[in-house]
């Protein structure tokens, strides 16, 4: 019976994403090899696995993944280096289901529509391939993770099970059909877009995704914003009833949650990497060529990003402003994202195509105005977060944004921060970086200028203020507020369960 158990932290914790902690490969005369998983998001939850003993369920990525969930069968695997009782386990899943859910469903169309990314009038078509897509790829996929989660929970019926991204929207409602008592929480890490722009899926669609984030217990995001774009798609595409100041959506009798949790970074972890030799063997190279300012940006290749925007409008900065030829280079870093999505492609194209164009417009046997490099990289990135004069996070939609947060807290140059007023970010940051709309390339080229001419008072100021709010907001406290709430909801169940009758046992 549900709500005997108020604190959960003997029981273990499932963690739930697309991508786990650690890939497996296979390497001649080492043989099996673990990679730690790179992303913010492993970083970032890597602090949950300190606090009580953790199951993360990821979906088997390389043929040695497989290889491993063979082999280990029911127990799962060690997660060696995440905490002592950490174990992982690989949902495997057939390679067109994968194909159609990771990129067909989730990376291009759902990611799309919390981007409005689309241009409507052009994309997307729904057709019979996307159909198939949701029914044998995203919600089969989803169901094979729920019945993972499912029988993790017949063995550990109290456990908090925490879903991660928009991955696994329909997984929730499944998991929930089993097992009616248990604890649900889902962390969606991108925005949530406006009721409208969701009507682009044709209602069965979208209103599984709903309903499967109503099943959970909290829904949360990284901002208010967000949050309340979901209880407004709640209200509108589902008639489902909506409390927005307490945050709480009713559905099937039960309560919701909708809560905002901005995600940060592990402050002090981070400056010590930033300390580390290989990233001081990038900065000799960074400094061997630097002019007398250099204006960074590091994002994946995503459309979100708005990569192309931000060099047109350096472009027009330097169209502007002639006197800056020679004197400032943009150092580009994106790493290749997403590369079996056709958008994704022909982006890489136009980015290429369109740095060529500027580089010889203004450029000289010399000077190179741009400095793009396609790869990934961290240690070139740290040394990038610490010389820039300017970073520029100039994104169309951002859930968050890391990199405004990262780079400004070990920038040892005054350097001044340009922040999209559609990130995450800036609901917290905003106030001390030059704020621009997106879309405005003008808006852009005068930040630029703003940013390169601002006094040393001023950035001393702002950039002290940043790290400030980035060393306060450390991800621990992020991880801290979640579990207090997912406490305090298993209180108030419990406590509306005993008022209620139960003849629905
Ligand atoms: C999603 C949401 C949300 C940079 N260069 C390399 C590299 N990085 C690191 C950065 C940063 C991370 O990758 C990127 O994180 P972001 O938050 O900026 O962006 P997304 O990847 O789009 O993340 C976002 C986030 O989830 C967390 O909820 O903030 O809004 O879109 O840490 O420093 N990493 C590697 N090689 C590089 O060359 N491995």
């Amino acid at each position: 019976m549900h709500g005997e158990r108020l604190d959960d932290v003997a029981d273990p914790l499932i963690l739930v994403s697309n991508r786990g902690p650690v890939t497996f490969q296979r390497v001649r005369q080492r043989g099996r090899v673990a990679g730690r998983g790179s992303g913010g998001l492993v970083t970032a939850l890597s602090g949950l696995l300190d606090a009580s003993p953790t199951i993360w369920v990821s979906a088997a990525i390389s043929r040695e993944d497989r290889l491993v969930a063979a082999e280990s069968g029911e127990d799962g695997f060690q997660l060696e280096g995440f905490g002592h009782e950490a174990r992982g386990r690989f949902v495997v899943v057939d390679d067109a289901a994968y194909h159609a859910y990771y990129n067909i469903i989730a990376n291009p169309i759902l990611w799309f529509i919390q981007h409005y990314l689309w241009d409507l009038s052009n994309a997307p078509d729904i057709r019979w391939e996307e159909l198939e897509a949701w029914e044998n790829g995203y919600q089969a996929v989803n169901r094979r993770f729920a019945d993972e989660v499912i029988g993790l929970l017949e063995e550990h019926p109290h456990a908090t099970v925490m879903f991660h991204d928009y991955h696994l929207y329909t997984a929730p409602a499944v998991v929930r059909a089993a097992h009616p008592w248990a604890f649900l929480h889902h962390f969606v890490h991108i925005p949530w877009s406006q009721p409208d722009y969701w009507r682009v899926l044709p209602p069965h669609i979208r209103e599984a995704v709903l309903e499967g984030l109503l099943a959970n217990d909290i829904v949360a995001f990284h901002t208010r914003g967000y949050a309340r774009s979901f209880m407004l798609c709640c209200e509108d595409l589902l008639g489902a009833a909506v409390d927005y100041r307490r945050g709480l959506v009713r559905w099937n009798d039960r309560e919701v949650w909708v809560r905002a949790y901005p995600i940060s970074i592990n402050a002090p972890a981070f400056e010590a990497l930033a300390q580390e030799p290989p990233v001081a063997e990038e900065e000799a190279l960074i400094l061997r060529r630097r002019r007398r300012q250099m204006i960074v940006r590091v994002d994946r290749t995503d459309l979100a990003k708005n990569v192309l925007r931000g060099f047109k409008a350096f472009d027009r900065f330097l169209d502007l402003y002639p006197e800056y030829l020679e004197q400032v280079t943009f150092v580009a870093q994106l790493p290749p994202s997403r590369q079996d999505v056709d958008e994704y492609i022909e982006y890489i194209e136009k980015i290429r195509s369109l740095v060529s164009h500027i580089n010889t417009k203004h450029g000289n046997t010399d000077w190179m105005p741009i400095d793009l490099r396609m790869e990934h990289n961290m240690p070139r990135a740290l040394a990038l977060y610490k010389h820039y004069d300017v970073m520029l996070v100039n994104s169309i939609f951002d859930g968050m944004n890391l990199v405004a947060k990262e780079a400004p807290l070990i920038n040892e140059r005054d350097g001044v921060l340009i922040l999209s007023e559609n990130t995450g970010a800036h609901e917290e940051l905003g106030a001390f970086a030059i704020t621009v709309n997106p879309f405005d390339v003008e808006d852009q080229a005068r930040a630029i200028h703003a940013a390169l001419t601002m006094s040393r008072e001023e950035r001393v100021a702002r950039g002290a203020a940043i790290k400030q709010i980035v060393r306060a907001n450390n991800v621990a406290k992020w991880l801290a507020a979640q579990r207090r709430d997912i406490n305090a909801k298993r209180v108030a169940d419990s406590r509306r369960a005993a008022r209620q009758p139960r003849e629905d046992n």
